[in-house]
C-alpha cells in the first residue's frame, strides 16, 4: 500500500479524498493546509490521522511514497520541488505552472530525483471523452482530418472558485487548458495556433471567451472553443462536446453525453453518461468520476514503473498551447508553441 499526503484541502480537495478511497493500492495518511483548521475538518471527515499546516513538516514526518498537490498554481513549483527533495512521487493539479520555465524546471527536478511527476489533467480521463479518444485511436474513422472540441457554458464557477475572477488570465488557463489537452489527445501535437479572446462578464479580470484554431503536426486542423459567457439551454456544464471527422466517418459527442459513431456506412448511437458516484453530485459527476480514473492511473503507473499518460513532460506540450494562445490573442497572429522561451 502506497502512503500519500495531500497538500491543499480547499474547494476541490474533497473530490480527491473521496476518489482516493476508491483507488486500490493507495492510502492517504496525512493532510496539510496553511489553514490547519481546514485540514483538520477534512481529516475528520475522511478519517485521516495526521494534520499539518507545514508541507515541509508533513514530508519530514511522513515517510510518504507520494504527494497529491491540490493548491492553486503559484505554489505548484515550490511544493513539487519540496516533495521531490523528500523523495516522494508527485501528482499535481492543473494548471501545472504559471509559465513554461517553471514547468520545465519541475520536470527536470523529477528526472534528477528519479521520481514520477504527473499532472492532474483529468478532462481526457472523463469516461465519455475517453470513449471518443479510444475510438479515434482504434482507427474507427481513419486518420482524423478535423476536430472541434467545444466547452460553452454560463455556469457560475466563481462562487466556488473566487480566485478565477481575479486573475488577468481566466478561461484559457483554467478551462481551455483541459480542452486543448483533449484536442492533443485526439489529433496529436500542435505545430501552430491562432486565438481570439473576449470578455463578456464585466465583473471578472480575465477573458471568458476563447476561440482557437490549431494546426497539428499531421497538417490537420482543430477548433477549440470555450466560453463562460454562453446563455443557452440546455446548460451543458461541464461537458466538452466533440466532433471528429475522418475518411471513414464521423464521431460526435453531443449534449447529454450522446455519442454517435457513423463509420463505413453504419451508425451507432450510445448513451455514455457517466455514473453519479455515491459521493458525487450533478452536474460535477462527470469531473468527479474522472478524478477516480486519473488517480487510479497514477497509482498503476507507480506500481508498474511506467510513465503516466499525463506526465509532467507530456503536460509541457499542453501548457505551451496555453502560452501560445495568449501570445497569439495579444499579437493578433498565429504562434508556434515550440517558439516560446
Ligand atoms: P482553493 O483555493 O479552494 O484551495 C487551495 C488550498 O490550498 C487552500 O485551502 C490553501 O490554504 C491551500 N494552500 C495554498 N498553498 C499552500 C501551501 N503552500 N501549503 C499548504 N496548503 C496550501 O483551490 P481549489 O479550488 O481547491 O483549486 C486547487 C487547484 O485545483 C487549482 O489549481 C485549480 O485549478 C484546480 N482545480 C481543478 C479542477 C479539475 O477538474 N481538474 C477543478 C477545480 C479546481
Ligand atoms: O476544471 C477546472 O479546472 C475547474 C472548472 C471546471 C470550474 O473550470 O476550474
Amino acid at each position: 500500500m502506497l502512503r500519500g499526503g495531500i497538500i491543499g484541502t480547499g474547494f476541490f480537495a474533497g473530490n480527491h479524498l473521496n476518489a482516493w478511497k476508491m483507488v486500490e493500492g493507495a492510502e492517504i495518511v496525512a493532510l496539510c493546509d496553511l489553514d490547519e483548521e481546514k485540514a483538520r475538518e477534512a481529516a475528520e471527515a475522511f478519517g485521516v490521522a495526521h494534520v499539518y499546516s507545514s508541507a515541509e513538516q508533513m514530508l519530514r514526518d511522513g515517510a510518504l511514497d507520494f504527494v497529491d498537490i491540490i493548491t492553486t498554481v503559484p505554489s505548484h513549483r515550490p511544493l513539487v520541488e519540496l516533495a521531490l527533495r523528500h523523495e516522494a512521487h508527485v501528482i499535481c493539479q492543473k494548471p501545472f505552472a504559471e509559465n513554461l520555465a517553471d514547468a520545465r524546471a519541475m520536470v527536470e527536478a523529477a528526472d534528477n530525483a528519479g521520481k514520477t511527476l504527473m499532472v492532474h489533467e483529468n478532462f481526457r480521463w472523463q469516461s465519455a471523452v475517453r470513449r471518443v479518444i479510444e475510438l479515434v485511436r482504434s482507427g474507427r474513422i481513419g486518420a482524423p482530418f478535423f476536430c472541434r472540441a467545444s466547452f460553452r457554458s454560463g455556469y457560475d464557477v466563481f462562487s466556488g472558485q473566487p480566485y478565477l475572477a481575479e486573475g488577468k488570465r481566466f478561461i484559457i488557463e483554467d478551462l481551455g487548458i483541459h480542452v486543448l489537452d483533449i484536442a492533443r489527445a485526439l489529433m496529436g501535437d500542435v505545430e501552430r495556433l491562432a486565438a481570439v479572446t473576449h470578455r463578456v462578464n464585466p465583473k471578472i479580470a480575465g477573458e471568458d471567451v476563447a476561440t482557437i484554431l490549431l494546426t497539428h503536426e499531421s497538417g490537420m486542423a482543430s477548433v477549440v472553443d470555450c466560453s463562460y459567457g454562453t446563455r443557452r439551454s440546455p446548460e451543458t456544464f461541464p461537458e466538452t462536446l466533440l466532433e471528429i471527422d475522418g475518411p471513414r466517418g464521423t464521431i460526435r459527442l453531443d449534449a447529454g453525453y450522446r455519442l454517435t459513431v457513423q463509420a463505413d456506412g453504419a451508425e451507432e448511437q450510445l448513451d455514455v453518461s457517466p455514473p453519479v458516484l455515491e459521493w458525487a453530485e450533478r452536474p460535477w459527476h462527470n469531473i468527479q468520476e474522472s478524478v477516480v480514473a486519473i488517480q487510479d492511473h497514477f497509482i498503476r503507473c507507480l506500481s508498474e514503473g511506467t510513465a503516466p499518460e499525463t506526465s509532467g513532460a507530456d503536460n509541457l506540450k499542453t501548457l505551451a498551447l496555453v502560452e501560445a494562445a495568449y501570445v497569439s490573442a495579444a499579437k493578433g497572429r498565429s504562434v508556434r508553441p515550440d517558439s516560446l522561451g
